[in-house]
């Protein structure tokens, strides 16, 4: 269960920067002028969760496999795209099939880097790129709604669909975003993830900072931050040319440029566990002598489900689940040493995984 997401904004705003920071590799061209990138920026970037680092000292496994993130960066919006003006709006195909979507914001002063539309102005900026995925989404429900149509003579079943579809193209043209339309019944949630709408994916706003910006606010973090809590999104703050330049830094000199600037963790951390919760996901790890490894799962799994990430047969053939918290693991040392203790547990398909559970999985084939 892969996490993908998508980064999109306006033109010159740090999206490649971004790109690079989270990927730890100048790979994205990113300069001074508006659409620098064209194709699209595609790479995987594991998730460097310190709780597989500490299993790892204990147990040696022959290697440490990350969960990844992969992250899509795609030309610059602007308005008019659907109507072709900029690069059109083509591109956002790329991102489709991503699970989230990371708006990145232009939150600095800076009259080197040019605007397109001539003022910072993060409001206004994030009106123009969700009004642009707004009318891509129109576009794919238009078409939905003559396909279910033709469909509907033949199959009354593909009724309530169709007068789903009208309402929600109504809700979109009203300049709302999808993923706040809670009215869906199973049916109708299916089909819309079949149809994967941009709107509908859950939206992290990521405000384009001065590194001095970062411990304290300025005006247009405020107001971004206020914008979001009212939507209940998430936004978060960071310096993309910061992370750019702690490329190539040991650890220990990333955590001593941060602190500087009184951050704990690096964008990369902060969004993917921004991902994490908005995503509703969790990790569970496993541990032997080949491989510690972690994996992805949406929260209130049960045992059952969570085998089946790693492999079908095992969601099928589930017998039990040997469980250790991390927090024990990390106490007692070893998978022994825990069985000694009694902190090994032995649960049944009805078992709700618990983040940082330490689990192996019997079953039959
Ligand atoms: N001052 C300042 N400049 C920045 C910051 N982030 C990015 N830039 C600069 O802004 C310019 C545009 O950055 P890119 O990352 O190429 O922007 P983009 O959003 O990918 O742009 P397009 O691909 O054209 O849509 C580059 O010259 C960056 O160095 C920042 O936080 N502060
Ligand atoms: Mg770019």
């Amino acid at each position: 269960m892969g996490l993908s997401i998508g980064i999109v904004g306006l033109p010159n705003v740090g999206k490649s920067t971004v790109f690079n920071a989270l990927t730890k590799a100048q790979n994205a061209e990113s300069a001074n002028y508006p659409f620098c990138t064209i194709e699209p920026n595609k790479a995987s970037v594991p998730v460097k969760d310190k709780r597989l680092d500490e299993l790892a000292k204990l147990v040696n496994p022959e290697r440490i496999v990350y969960a990844t993130v992969d992250f899509v960066d795609i030309a610059g919006l602007v308005k008019g795209a659907s109507k072709g003006e900029g690069l059109g709006n083509k591109f956002l195909a790329n991102i489709r099939e991503t699970n989230a979507i990371l708006h990145i914001i232009r939150c600095f002063d800076d009259e080197n880097i040019v605007h397109v539309d001539g003022s910072v102005n993060p409001l206004r900026d994030i009106e123009v790129i969700e009004t642009e995925l707004i009318l891509a989404d129109l576009e794919t429900i238009q078409k939905q709604i003559v396909r279910v149509e033709k469909l509907a003579k033949a199959d009354k079943k593909m009724l309530p669909i169709l007068e789903n579809l009208q309402s929600l193209n109504k809700y979109l043209e009203e300049g709302n975003l999808a993923i706040t339309y809670l009215d869906r019944t199973d049916e109708f949630a299916s089909f819309l993830k079949q149809i994967s709408l941009l709107t509908d994916k859950p939206v992290i706003y990521a405000m384009n900072v001065g590194e001095d910006d970062l411990a304290k606010e300025n005006e247009y973090q405020k107001q971004v931050k206020e914008y979001a809590k009212k939507k209940n999104f998430i936004a978060v703050s960071f310096s993309a040319k910061m992370e750019e330049d702690m490329i190539g830094l040991e650890d220990d000199e990333v955590r001593e440029l941060l602190s500087e600037y009184g951050m704990k963790e690096s964008a990369l951390d902060r969004l993917v566990s921004a991902s994490y919760d908005i995503l509703g996901l969790q990790s569970f790890f496993t541990a032997g002598p080949k491989e510690v490894r972690a994996w992805t799962i949406k929260k209130g799994s049960k045992a059952p489900k969570a085998a089946g990430v790693i492999h079908t047969d095992f969601e099928k053939g589930f017998i039990r689940a040997q469980v250790i918290s991390y927090e024990d693991y990390i106490k007692y040392k070893s998978e022994t040493a825990c069985k000694n203790a009694g902190v090994l547990r032995t649960e049944g398909k009805d078992y709700e995984m618990k983040d940082g559970d330490v689990v192996e999985f019997l079953f039959n084939v």
